[in-house]
């Protein structure tokens, strides 16, 4: 028996983590223990620097993805964990392999991924002789990552793996195991350690207690859902909690799926081209529970020109992190704590109390009806942007209003879908028309917004979850930064829709030249191939549609088409109409003072 025959053959057995301690070598004792942590893939690009211990992977039972760039490797760790809650793992020469990573882990810090960032650096006997590939690899990542393991001996490689998996999940968000690159070899003595998986409870009893009086005592209460509530799997418990206190329930920006959007008490997200109806319904709260959520300044700014944070509601703020804890927002009860363990806890405190808004139950879950019924005959008129400059340009375009293609992507939505959108106008726009019924189905570039997220993070989705349609809506210059891991797709097998969003502009940011620098563009123009030729190109499948009428059936036939394993690339045609800007406290008008730039002073 030999080659892939020996490989299966000890495949089979890899799950089984050796026990007791015994004699291993470095490389053994660092794949062994990411066995014990149950990972099964890990992505990357091949380097020297690790070379004997990816020769273990395929007998360990680890899957080696291997990537187009190492920010693609990144992004699709963090998707891979975001929709398992399992570790995603991603690997890559020191020096320039590990730089390589470094914005995709700084996304995966504010979308709380466990990520582990594994980076083998220079080698221990020759560090600061600056070498080949040499460069100091804690500092880079000391601020976007929430714990860093050294390596400092090849006899603690088991240990410190150890560690920085249980701390990835423990702190919820992406850690560092840096290896130089001479310790994966020799000879040690170690044990495997077990990870270490703790339940954090409900938070304090106190207040927990002082939480439940404030909402026994609410006229009008609403639940944020935020993040917490899908990491913590309590969904059902939040929808539990909601039904008791007959709460209305608002989406924390980009959490679309932190609440089933059909359930009666749903009023869809906030932020940014959110539900008007979450706005307007929040805005009457006398009490806000804020559920599994940090409460970030950008998801809670005006919007639509409609400052609507309840500012004189009682504020309740939840989460397992007490360093989010009234960070932003003056809380009257804090309670650190799982948001799904804390929204049990609180139900069963409620259970036997009165609750004031008994009475007006009926009155608001009428009005959460009104609203989210107002809101959708608004949007159901709303076909294009208004705004003069946008009216201007979309008027002889023979091209589609991007609002009525997200409609119809909308509708076409397949069930179970997974959706990760990338940062953009149109991106942004379609956080309007992104309804789930289950957790763990929207992954948006969360606040580090990186343009170039969303596509690979959506590969690492399908990844985790084969068997379920993978979406990423991309915009047209987002796409250029993105599309190279369409190879790592057809190369891998692993197949996923892209709705590219051709409006041939990097718009966002052309937005800004409209609204303040007097329609002054620079550099927001863009020049493109066809997409869809160059998906074919790179061994895709490539549509270029320009009918919204051909919306709907191109989406549903691209998500057959992953079944069979097929990556589709969709190249929606849409005028450079420009909806509502990301922000607006951003910019200032501009003001010169020397003399030759006055004429570009507002
Ligand atoms: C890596 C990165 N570079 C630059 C930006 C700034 N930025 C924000 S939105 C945007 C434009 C996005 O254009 P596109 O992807 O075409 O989407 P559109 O706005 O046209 O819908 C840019 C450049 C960013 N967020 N991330
Ligand atoms: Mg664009």
């Amino acid at each position: 028996m030999g080659g892939a025959d020996q490989i299966g053959a000890l495949a089979a057995g890899a799950r089984n983590v050796v026990e007791g301690r015994q004699k291993m070598t470095p490389s053994e004792a660092f794949v062994e223990t990411m066995v014990a942590n149950g990972v099964t893939d890990v992505f990357g690009i091949v380097g020297s620097a690790y070379m004997d211990a990816l020769d273990l992977f395929p007998a360990a039972g680890i899957r080696f993805i291997p990537t187009v760039h190492e920010q693609g490797a990144a992004h699709m760790a963090d998707g891979y964990s975001r929709v398992s809650g399992r570790h995603g793992v991603c690997i890559g020469q020191n020096g320039p392999g590990i730089t390589n990573f470094v914005t995709a882990i700084a996304a995966a810090y504010w979308a709380h991924s466990p990520v582990v960032a594994v980076t083998p650096e220079t080698g221990s006997l020759t560090i600061g002789l600056g070498g080949f590939q040499e460069t100091d690899q804690l500092p880079i990542f000391s601020k976007i990552t929430k714990y860093q393991a050294h390596v400092t001996q090849p006899a603690r490689m088991a240990e410190l793996t150890a560690r920085a998996f249980d701390r990835a999940i423990l702190e919820m968000g992406p850690t560092q195991l840096n290896i130089p690159r001479d310790h994966f070899y020799g000879e040690v003595e170690c044990e495997i350690p077990r990870p270490i998986r703790i339940g954090r409870g409900p938070g304090g009893g106190r207040d927990l207690d002082a939480a439940a009086e404030l909402l026994a005592k609410a006229q009008f209460p609403v639940i944020i859902a935020g993040g917490g509530v899908v990491m913590s799997d309590g969904v059902e418990a939040c929808i539990r909690l909601a039904e008791q206190l007959g709460a209305a329930v608002v989406n924390a920006y980009l959490h679309n799926d932190s609440f089933p959007a059909s359930h009666a008490l749903a009023c869809g997200p906030l932020g940014y081209h959110g539900s008007k109806a979450a706005m307007k319904v929040i805005h009457q709260a006398d009490v806000v529970l804020a559920l599994g959520s940090r409460l970030g300044p950008f998801g809670t700014l005006p919007q639509y020109g409609f400052d609507y944070w309840p500012a004189n509601a009682k504020l309740i703020q939840i989460d397992a992190d007490p360093r989010v804890l009234g960070l932003v927002k003056k809380t009257s009860v804090t309670v650190c704590g799982d948001a799904r363990e804390a929204a049990e806890a609180l139900a069963a405190r409620l259970a036997q109390r009165t609750l004031a808004g008994a009475a007006s139950r009926e009155a608001r879950r009428n009005s959460v009806q009104t609203e989210k019924a107002a809101w959708a005959k608004e949007l159901a008129d709303w076909h294009q942007e208004k705004d003069a400059w946008s009216l201007e340009i979309a008027k002889n375009a023979q091209e589609m209003h991007p609002r009525e293609m997200l409609r119809e992507l909308e509708n076409a939505m397949p069930a179970q879908a997974m959706v990760s959108t990338d940062i953009g106008n149109i991106c942004q726009i379609a956080n309007s028309y992104l309804k789930f019924e289950q957790p763990r189905s929207m992954f948006g570039a969360m606040m580090f917004g990186n343009c170039g997220y969303a596509f690979p993070t959506m590969i690492g989705c399908k990844a985790a979850a084969p068997g379920r349609p993978a979406i990423a809506y991309v915009g047209d210059g987002a796409w250029g930064m993105s599309f190279g891991e369409i190879l790592t797709c057809v190369r891998e097998k692993i197949p996923v829709t892209a709705v590219v969003f051709n409006n041939r502009q990097w718009g966002a940011e052309k937005k800004n030249h409209v609204d303040f620098y007097a329609n002054r563009f620079l550099g927001v123009n863009l020049e493109n191939p066809s997409w869809a030729g160059v998906a074919k190109a790179m061994g895709a499948d490539g549509v270029t549609i320009d009918r919204v009428s051909d919306v709907g059936p191109a989406l549903a036939a691209a998500c057959k088409a992953q079944g069979e394993g097929r990556t589709t690339v969709l190249e929606m045609m849409v005028t450079r109409e420009l909806g509502d800007p990301f922000r607006r406290d951003a910019l200032k008008l501009p003001k010169r003072l020397l003399a030759k730039y006055q004429a570009l002073s507002a």
